[in-house]
């Protein structure tokens, strides 16, 4: 059986990484027998999860573990699309990934009150004296990513607007059909319904949150896929 490595459940998702929430939705999809295991972040072979075990082969990466269920397990995540659409479906997953999720981490990490709603119970398990300093440390690592990614340049007014120009991007390509890319589900969904689920959850006030409120499909696409691949609800 596939293990996944997870953080667990947490703010009312099933996981706070939207890169394993996407690996479970991915895992769910593919109908393969998975458990998932909250206790693999020490060993994880790129300092990351998600990764899973899978007949002995550790492969680390949300997109590197679709390609391995796709090339092992022969599992077509987009079967039924055109190559034009998976061109499609392919990039809205990128944009989520690569540019969406930076103003997703501005707003968990560096907004002082959302890191004190969210980010900050992930220290919890350091000793009470040494708890401040190493949450300082590792928030200004993630400073520094955001710097040098880029996002953190702009101003809180620019990244709102750069992230609801992403979210009527989505919100307009899924338009009023069940699915991103139609009546079936693609493998861009379980990526995009994590970022949007991401971007809505209650526990963080941000203006992007709001912006994400304001498209219905969005909305109605979040709590759809949560009944359907998290019937338990999300956390
Ligand atoms: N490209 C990776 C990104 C995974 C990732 O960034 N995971 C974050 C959580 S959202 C993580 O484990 N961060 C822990 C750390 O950097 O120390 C994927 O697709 O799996």
């Amino acid at each position: 059986m596939i293990t996944l490595y997870t953080f667990g459940p947490a703010w009312g998702l099933p996981d706070p990484s939207p890169f394993v929430t996407k690996a479970i939705v991915l895992l769910k999809m593919s109908g393969l027998p998975f458990k998932e295991d909250t206790g693999g972040f020490r060993k994880a072979p790129r300092g990351k999860l998600p990764y899973i075990r899978d007949k002995g082969q550790v492969i680390s990466d949300s997109t590197l573990i679709r390609l391995h269920l796709e090339q092992h397990r022969q599992i077509d995540f987009d079967r039924g699309l055109t190559a034009g659409q998976r061109g499609t479906a392919w990039a809205a997953e990128k944009l989520c990934e690569d540019h969406l999720y930076w103003f997703l981490i501005q707003v968990r990490w560096l907004d002082g009150d959302n890191f004190e709603r969210g980010p900050a119970s992930f220290f919890k398990a350091v000793p009470g004296p040494l708890r401040p300093i190493i949450s300082t440390i590792v928030r200004r690592q993630i400073r520094r990513s955001l710097h040098g990614q880029g996002a953190g340049r702009y101003t809180p007014e620019e990244r709102t607007v750069l992230a609801d120009r992403a979210l009527a991007s989505l919100s307009a390509l899924l338009a009023d059909k069940p699915y991103l890319m139609g009546p079936e589900p693609c493998g861009a969904d379980a990526t995009v319904f994590s970022f949007v689920a991401g971007a809505l959850c209650p526990v963080f006030e941000t203006p992007l949150r709001d912006k994400a409120k304001a498209y219905p499909n969005l909305v109605d696409y979040r709590t759809r896929l949560t009944r359907q691949y998290f019937p338990g609800g999300g956390a």
